[in-house]
């Protein structure tokens, strides 16, 4: 019989922990015992896995005993503070915050990219997830890089607002509410009216005039890339969407590659799913994907404005591709060739 392994995770009780339960229950994850844990406001709280009620525990110091896989996504200070501590006991930490994606002795993977690099977790005991809007980025990109060497990545990200959590979900559902009642909106979690509106900001505001969620693309693409020379600017945007990202990229590649050979390579790809024949008004959208595990991409056309440039559509499930089912892709590769 294969090796059951020891899972905690690490923010359980939130938009991502829910779903990374959901995707270790669907894929049938080699799993011993599973420990949840989040802060103390959750503890007792019982959660479902596999038709049991399984009880949450407080996130402590003391919490990675005996633990072999620790999936964190509870914040970036828990996963600074605490993925050490669960490297330090044995765990391997999968992280999903922005605290170690550029950590040089932290690998940063997307399964269908560069799973090799998973090898360099022996190094500090962690490996990182990418951003979501990164992921579905890299995941649709790279058989177009492998074939004709992008030069440079001009990118607008429309985002849900899942990605900021279930205060999030709850602000979009409770704005669209009062508005639809001619009510006045109450703004908590993000500093402007998201219902109905769209914002040009996402995460913090840097010094150059970016966000940190658009230099975050810019950055993790380089890593997981391996290619430092790789230009890429972004404009990230939250919209009144619930679950799902979408993104229209601009490409420049030093090789010519048309519609119809992007096309082909992108039908082949792992992980993709092409949708794409306007004709018949099929493209896809944010509703399509929420649910599902793969990366969609359709308006496949040149760029007509340059001399080897296309365009894409791509569209993924922010809280499953872009967070929990790319993490335990991750535990699968670790579980499967490390472990
Ligand atoms: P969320 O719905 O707000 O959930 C937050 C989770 O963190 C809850 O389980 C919460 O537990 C736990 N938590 C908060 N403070 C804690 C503490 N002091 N000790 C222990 N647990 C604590 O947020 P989310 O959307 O699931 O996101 C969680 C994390 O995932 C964030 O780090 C975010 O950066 C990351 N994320 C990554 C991606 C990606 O791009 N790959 C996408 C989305 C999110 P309680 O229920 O007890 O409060
Ligand atoms: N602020 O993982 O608000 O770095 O949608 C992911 C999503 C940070 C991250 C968001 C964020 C991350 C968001």
């Amino acid at each position: 019989m294969s090796r059951l392994f020891n899972v905690a995770v690490v923010g359980a009780t939130g938009a991502v922990g829910n779903q990374m339960l959901e995707i270790l229950a669907e894929r049938n994850f080699p799993i011993k015992e599973l420990r949840l844990l989040a802060s103390e406001r959750s503890e007792g709280k019982l959660l479902e896995f596999k038709g049991e009620q399984l009880v949450v525990q407080k996130l402590g110091r003391d919490s990675f005993k005996n633990i072999d896989i620790a999936l964190f996504s509870a914040g970036g200070s828990r996963s600074e503070e605490f993925c050490p501590i669960a490297a330090a006991s044995g765990a391997v930490c999968v992280d999903n915050s922005s605290a170690w994606r550029m950590d040089p002795e932290v690998p940063l993977v997307v399964p269908e990219v560069n799973p090799a690099d998973v090898a360099q977790y022996t190094k500090k005991g962690i490996v990182a997830n990418p951003n979501c809007s990164t992921i579905q980025m890299m995941v649709a990109l790279k058989p177009l890089h492998d074939y004709a060497k992008i030069k440079r990545i001009v990118v607008s990200t429309y985002q849900a607002v899942s990605g900021t959590g279930l205060s999030a979900i709850d602000e979009l559902r409770i704005q669209s509410g009062e508005l639809l009642n001619g009510r006045p909106v109450e703004c908590k979690v993000y500093p402007r009216q998201i219902a109905f509106n769209c914002l040009p900001h996402i995460d913090v505001f840097l010094d150059n005039g970016y966000t940190k969620e658009e230099m975050k693309m810019v950055n993790e693409t380089r890593k997981i890339f391996g290619d430092d020379s790789i230009r890429v600017t972004a404009t990230t945007v939250r919209v009144p969407v619930f679950y799902s990202h979408s993104e229209a990229v601009n490409i420049e590649t030093e090789k010519p590659l048309s519609a119809v050979k992007a096309r082909e390579l992108l039908a082949a790809a792992p992980g993709v799913q092409v949708v794409d024949d306007v004709a018949k008004q099929v493209y896809p959208t944010a509703i399509d994907a929420a649910g599902q595990d793969l990366t969609y991409v359709g308006r496949i056309r040149e760029d007509e404005s340059i001399e080897n440039g296309l365009n894409l559509w791509v569209v993924a499930d922010n809280l499953r591709k872009g967070a929990a089912t790319n993490a335990v892709q991750i535990a699968e590769l670790l579980a499967a060739k490390h472990l």
